[in-house]
């Protein structure tokens, strides 16, 4: 096993590694920037090095300087955890290029998924479900062309897009060249091509992701759905397993087809397929190749620790174990907390003068907070994540309520009454939402 791993990030994340990484019996490697050193992944790591000034470019965005921190402290291993270089294609190739191992697929696999046209081509090659769509659109008139073979409304997408960005909807004919143009201009400033594509679009889905693990020996397990439709500006805010949008026949009919389009991928690490979810059909969105945010609702029903998997499938171990072994057993449900306004969504960054997270049975707070931290202003504003888990959906709703209420963090603005409005209203409590519910709740007012 590795004997020290780098820990590539910040914030509760880190804090997530070092944990797996202590349990294993594996030394950690905190790196920081200059407005991080008193951070908890920092304190709690067995060295640290700082890599560079407060913004993210200068310091948890260069490559070099965390390469250089891996050699200089000896680690064999580094986890990129989620956002910054976690789907950096370039960064794992130049980890591997130094004799270290990238916790994370294949740099090759990166960089596929990380192209939508060719991640949707290994899709359909790979026997999964997409949604009509078009080949790389050249003109506006080859637009035109496409979206009457597709059929209004359509969507134009940035083949190096992803998370929204760079997304333009057309009803008719009249708004397809300004769809194309601006999703081109944006695509064009967001990514690293302008290239754009069009796909039929759905007005009403679910968004509804598929855990997998794979192993280098072509060994691949999926351990069930996550429903994220509760998001906001294309941030997710709250997520659950089981959906409660599905059957027992749907949902281990995605799982399979997932599994299998993994293996047949050739994928090795932990990995995400996102589908749209509309009219009981499936369609695959992409795949993301990291750890995810909301990874812990899986781990709450399955009892796997997808850190810990991670880690050992990047040190050439195998899974051990096959779909059959895995079980799932009742509820669970993540909210994000952020340090927000939660009427404005402005952030809210600050010093928290009193943190109490809840605790009791199903309950999990992952965050790096303590009583006295500052918040740096120049990150993400998520500081804790809730997850809470019960046999069944109402349990842990009920759960819910009680730890939103215990929660106590003095000193800053949170969305915590955001998600006490939320898992208050009868449509979230029946589990019937999709995509565009928490936006229109919101508008509402
Ligand atoms: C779509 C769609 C409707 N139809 N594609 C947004 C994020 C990116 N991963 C893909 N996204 C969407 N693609 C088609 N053909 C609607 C969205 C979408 C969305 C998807 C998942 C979660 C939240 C969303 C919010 C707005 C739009």
């Amino acid at each position: 096993m590795f004997e020290k791993v780098l820990i590539a990030n910040r914030g509760e994340v880190a804090l997530r590694i070092h944990r797996a990484c202590r349990e294993m019996g594996i030394k950690t490697v905190a790196v920081h920037s200059e407005a991080d050193a008193n951070a908890m992944h920092v304190r709690l790591a067995d060295e640290a090095v700082c890599i560079g000034p407060a913004r993210s470019t200068d310091s948890y965005l260069n490559k070099s300087a965390i390469i250089s921190a891996a050699i200089i402290t000896g680690a064999d291993a580094i986890h990129p955890g989620f956002g910054f270089l976690s789907e950096n294609a370039d960064f794992a190739e130049m980890v591997e290029e130094h004799g270290i191992t990238f916790i994370g697929p294949k740099p090759e696999q990166i960089r596929m998924m990380g192209d939508k046209l060719r991640a949707r081509e290994a899709a359909i090659n790979s026997g999964l479900p997409v949604i009509p769509g078009s080949p790389a659109l050249a003109t506006v008139e080859d637009a035109k062309k496409w979206a009457l073979e597709i059929g209004y409304p359509v969507i134009i997408k940035a083949k190096a897009g992803g998370g929204g960005k760079g997304m333009k909807v057309a009803f008719n004919e009249t708004e397809i060249e300004t769809a194309y143009t601006m999703a081109r201009a944006e695509a064009k400033a967001s990514f690293t091509s302008d290239e754009v594509y069009m796909e039929k679009y759905l007005q009403k889905p679910r968004h509804i992701e598929i855990q997998v693990l794979a192993d280098t020996y072509g060994n691949v397990v999926h351990l069930g759905e996550r429903d994220c439709s509760i998001q906001r500006k294309n941030q997710k805010v709250i997520e659950e397993t089981p959906s409660p949008a599905l059957n027992q026949q749907q949902r281990a009919e995605i799982g399979e087809i997932a599994r299998s389009a993994v293996e047949k991928i050739g994928y090795s690490s932990a990995g995400t397929l996102e589908f749209l979810f509309e009219d009981g059909k499936f369609y695959f969105l992409e795949m993301n190749t990291r750890l995810q945010v909301e990874h812990p609702i899986t781990e709450a029903v399955t009892g796997i620790d997808i850190v810990r998997e991670q880690i050992r499938i990047a040190n050439g171990a195998k899974l051990g174990y096959t779909q059959d072994d895995i079980t799932f057993s009742g509820c669970a449900i993540e909210c994000r907390i952020n340090a927000e306004d939660p009427s404005t969504f402005a952030p809210n960054p600050g010093k928290i003068t009193e943190w109490h997270a809840p605790g009791g049975l199903g309950i999990r707070v992952d965050s790096e907070i303590y009583s006295g931290y500052k918040i740096p202003p120049f990150y993400d504003s998520m500081i804790a994540k809730l997850i809470v888990s019960g046999k069944t959906r109402n349990t842990a709703l009920m759960r819910l309520h009680r730890a939103l209420e215990e929660f106590v963090i003095d000193g800053i603005k949170t969305t915590i009454p955001l998600h006490q409005k939320i898992i208050s209203r009868p449509d979230y409590i029946d589990g019937m939402y999709n995509i565009h519910w928490l936006e229109d709740l919101l508008e509402k007012k």
